[in-house]
């Protein structure tokens, strides 16, 4: 057998040549560098990335393999405005999307990215979102001239000639340009073509807006493809509840953006629960599908985790401290004169000084965060100390429990149980949250999130409800569908509930009622937990009557919240299910 050398192509796939050579005729780099995933070919990319001002490596006796990265102080964040869905009509992408014509969408596109790797080189970046030979594994190729992209997707997806392997001679894969072009906000497009499943994105380096197998792939044409194919991509973390006696339990849960997945997805329980563990499946997104047995199985498609760095600390989340000790990138984060990073919220002392994530000095006296809110890390899953052995089951996992989750001050409880599937939907269809920084603009409004896939639905949200509601003729053993809060405050601005470890009696709670193991009482919103059996016990701070006031009902609170449900109901009408609008009906009445 030939040995390649570094770079060389590693196919023969006729489809992948001729759209390859397309895009290097459209593009002109200087180089075509295609990408084998191997751990030597990382290395010698890594020593290029620093090389060349990419990357810093760190201080690597305090953090072995980890590097830093500074994007431009315009480019840190997804965003929403530069985000189009181009499906024929514009009806199809509905109300929710921005579109454009595809034809009119290419033919900008073409013209940007014309000559635009010139004095640069393009990088193949081959990669497989599932665990190999899963049914519903899908393959991507991302054409892209950044090699921080590169590094990252080799951390975020199973990158390399794996990729091709899955492939075979097939022509079905998802085709992902990314041109940085000037890293100009005027010139910055995350075009996705769901018919073509094919996705554009210029003028951007940040994560969310060009590592193309996540947000693009995963969620807005991984939805498009699901509704066609009977299967459901959502923004969801995938954990396992495990009992002192080994009985797990597969939970997903769906919270918008900034709100805790990473943290919820790898918790410690509180000592309480002795010998009950969480392990982690997926920390961000999950595929779902029917199985042959009647229950519904997901997989993460990931294989890194794209994490919120602020308030990463070992209260918080102690595996995570664990886990970006050491292989992971750093971006937007302080970086401390010895090559540390530093942010806010972080353990141990404040630096005297540092430098800020835009490269200025910066000391505690300093007006502006050390770290951007939404700096991040990108670490590989391998690196969490609880990971699942199921995160690489190629049937994924039969899951138990759906929860909703919004971040909200005020109206909704801690938690509560829909009462059935269509309930349920609906109770995810009218999620709220505030928004945060993961995306540009609006930070602290509440917005509505259906299923916290607001930003991530490729097509009509009204057809997204009932592709849900649809999909329940295919299962026949369906999760049940919970909805939490762990952001309700009191009139002080305190949080009422603590959060964190403590989520786990919220978790157990979800378990037991899966299992058919506790009682609830009926409320107006659904099933609600008795403070008398809800288990409080050895917490600090907290009360049965503060656990009242984060499970009240306020009557004030749920007329508006209704006014607002029926602000996005009328934006979706056409397309509604009356379902939804008889649920909205029944909770009046209820109320
Ligand atoms: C993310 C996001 O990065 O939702 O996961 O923005
Ligand atoms: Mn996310």
């Amino acid at each position: 057998m030939r040995v390649l050398s570094l770079g060389e192509c590693n196919t023969t796939n006729q489809a992948v040549l001729r759209w390859v050579d397309e895009m290097v005729a459209l593009c002109k780099p200087d180089e075509v560098f295609w990408c084998n995933g191997s751990a030597s070919e990382r290395e010698a990319l890594l020593d290029a990335a620093v090389e060349k001002g990419i990357l810093i490596r760190l201080n690597q006796e305090k953090l072995p393999g980890c590097y830093y990265h500074r994007s431009n102080p315009n480019d840190v964040a997804r965003v929403e405005q530069s985000t189009f869905i181009c499906t024929i009509d514009a009806e199809q992408a509905g109300p929710t999307n921005n579109w454009m014509a595809p034809k009119e969408m290419y033919q900008k596109l073409r013209a940007l990215s014309a000559g635009a790797m010139q004095g640069r080189t393009l990088y193949v970046v081959p990669y497989l979102m599932g665990p190999a030979g899963s049914p519903l594994a899908k393959v991507g190729i991302e054409l892209t001239d950044s090699l921080y992209v590169v590094l990252s997707m080799g951390i975020m997806t199973r990158m390399g000639d794996i990729a091709f392997e899955q492939l075979a001679e097939d022509d079905e894969f998802n085709r992902g340009l990314h041109c940085m072009l000037d890293i100009h906000p005027e010139r910055r497009y995350i075009a996705h073509f769901p018919q073509d499943n094919t996705i554009i994105s210029v003028g951007s380096n940040y994560g969310g807006n060009v590592l193309l197998g996540k947000k693009c792939l995963a969620l807005r044409i991984g939805s498009y493809l699901g509704r066609q194919e009977g299967w459901f991509a959502e923004h969801m973390l995938v954990l396992c509840v495990e009992s002192p006696e080994g009985e797990k339990t597969y939970v997903a849960a769906a919270f918008p953006s900034a709100c805790g997945k990473t943290n919820f997805a790898m918790m410690i329980p509180p000592a309480h629960f002795k010998g009950w563990k969480i392990a982690t499946i997926g920390d961000d997104i999950a595929w779902m599908k029917p199985g042959a047995d009647g229950r519904l199985y997901a997989i993460n498609p990931e294989a890194g985790y794209f994490g919120v760095v602020p308030g990463t600390n070992s209260s918080s989340n102690p595996n995570a401290v664990e886990m970006i000790s050491h292989d992971t990138i750093y971006t937007n984060v302080a970086l401390t004169p010895d090559l540390d990073v530093w942010w806010e919220g972080k353990d141990g002392p404040v630096p005297r000084e540092c430098l800020d994530w835009r490269g200025n000095k910066w000391t505690p006296a300093s007006k502006e965060k050390a770290a951007h809110p939404n700096s991040r890390f990108t670490t590989p899953m391998a690196n969490n100390p609880v990971l699942a052995d199921e995160a690489n089951d190629p049937l994924g996992v039969p899951i138990s429990a759906i929860i909703f989750g919004g971040r909200r001050r005020d109206t909704m409880p801690l938690i509560f149980q829909a009462f059935n599937w269509v309930h349920g939907v609906y109770v995810g269809a009218t999620m709220g949250s505030e928004m945060t920084a993961a995306a540009v603009g609006g930070a602290g409004q509440v917005r509505r999130d259906p299923m916290a896939m607001l930003p991530f639905c490729a097509y009509h949200m009204g057809d997204y409800f009932r592709h849900w509601i649809n999909m329940h003729r295919l299962i026949k053993h369906p999760p049940r569908i919970f909805h939490v809060n762990w952001f309700r405050k009191n009139s002080h601005s305190e949080y009422l509930w603590p959060g964190f470890g403590e989520n786990m009696r919220v978790l157990k709670w979800v378990v037991d009622r899966c299992r058919g193991r506790i009682d609830a009482e009926e409320s107006a919103l659904g099933w609600v937990p008795s403070s008398r059996t809800f288990d409080l016990s050895g917490m600090s701070g907290m009360t049965p009557e503060r656990f009242e006031k984060a499970q009240e009902i306020c009557e004030d609170e749920w007329r508006r919240e209704l006014v607002l449900q029926e602000e996005l109901f009328m934006r979706l009408y056409s397309h509604l299910p009356k379902e939804l609008i008889f649920q909205r009906e029944l909770l009046m009445a209820r109320l």
